[in-house]
């Protein structure tokens, strides 16, 4: 890994987005850290994202959603350095013999009107046009393979050699929850993870400060090139495609990896006005763990939880969610081979992952 620093932390709050200082809680850990994990302080912060449009990098999207930014607090907890890997999803696997929902036949209970012969086990792979495309239809680049699970991440042609630490893919919101519960972790709220990657800045766009290239210099897995086009990623940052964890700074909280390389789950359901109802409410939102169901209008009938960080493939051309406060979503039960996830260590309370996610995946 290397090492956290080499770059400048600017210390100026940018005037106009509604951000307030970052007041992280001065206390230090309670214990030695468990492994693979460092100690986030927790404190009150400004969550959100002002719109990114005009920005340098900020993309096309106005990202409604990251808005109004409103104040939060959250209590102190460990959380991992870097997203889940490979080898550590093979041991929990190993000990416990789990079976992920990629790996298991769809059911007819699932897919009601599907033919027979398209229930077949598989997940959702980047497969790029060999030319370009007009970017309103993602199912121009993304596929159902059969075969495909994290054992096989681009279909059952692959496998893991050599891979060991590289992020795990393809796991359901169910996938990684049990995981973390056999580790004696849990998964992140919303909120934990937009204070840890924030890394004790204020309001800065990117997870290490204002620029995405500061100095000259990549600070992200994230995609350079025409998108979505057959290998038109020109990988200047080092990495035309996933990388293995933790090949750039970390942020000021010691995290790698909390913009781009993978998507990250987090345990709360996605809705697009969930800060708007935080905000009405108003003062500070306490450990806030999200609505109690999510909702997507883009569609309606797929209950969604909320994914961090953008990855590999995020691109101002198309998604700009390497952004720090901004916020993505996934179907609970579908994975892909940009999504993983990465666990903390907090003191217990009742949180909204008890619940057991229950719906169909999507068919394509
Ligand atoms: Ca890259
Ligand atoms: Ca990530
Ligand atoms: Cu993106």
């Amino acid at each position: 890994m290397r090492d956290a620093v080499g770059w400048e932390a600017p210390t100026q709050i940018p005037e106009g987005a509604g951000f307030e200082p970052t007041r992280a809680n001065t206390d230090g850990p309670p214990g030695p850290a468990p492994s693979g994990m460092t100690w986030i302080p927790g404190g009150e912060f400004s969550m959100g994202a002002a719109d990114p449009r005009g920005l340098d990098h900020g993309g096309h999207e106005a990202m409604d959603d990251a808005r109004p930014i409103h104040r939060v607090y959250v209590d102190g907890f460990w959380m991992d350095k870097t997203e889940v890997t490979n080898g550590e999803y093979s041991r929990f696997v190993k000990a416990t013999g789990y079976v992920t929902v990629a790996e298991k036949k769809p059911t007819r209970e699932e897919f009601p009107t599907a033919p027979l012969e398209n229930l077949v086990a598989g997940s959702v792979v980047f497969t790029p046009p060999p030319n370009a495309v007009a970017l309103d239809n993602h199912y121009q680049w993304w596929a159902y393979v059969p075969g495909t699970s994290w054992r096989h991440p681009q279909g059952s042609g692959s496998n893991l050699t050599g891979r060991d630490a590289y992020p795990v893919l393809h796991v359901a919101y169910e996938d990684a929850l049990a995981y973390a519960r056999w580790a004696g972790r849990d998964l992140p709220t919303e909120a934990e993870w937009e204070f840890a990657a924030r890394g004790g800045l204020t309001g800065r766009p990117y997870a290490w400060g204002d620029d995405l290239e500061p100095g000259g210099r990549w600070m992200a897995n994230v995609y350079q090139g025409r998108f979505p086009v057959k290998n038109a990623d020109q990988g200047e940052d080092g990495f035309a495609g996933i990388a293995p964890v933790a090949q750039f700074p970390a942020n000021g909280y010691g995290l790698f990896d909390m913009a781009g390389n993978v998507w990250e789950w987090v345990s709360d359901w996605y809705r697009p006005d969930t800060y708007a109802t935080l905000a009405s409410a108003g003062g500070v939102a306490r450990n806030p763990g999200g609505p109690a169901d999510g909702f997507d209008p883009a569609e309606p009938g797929l209950p969604k939880r909320v994914h961090r960080g953008g990855s590999f493939l995020c691109t101002d051309q198309y998604c700009a969610r390497y952004m720090v406060g901004t916020r993505g979503k996934g179907e609970v039960r579908t994975g892909s081979n940009h999504l993983g996830f990465r666990c903390v260590k907090t003191s217990p309370r009742r949180r909204s992952t008890e619940r057991v996610d229950k719906g169909p995946r999507p068919s394509s």
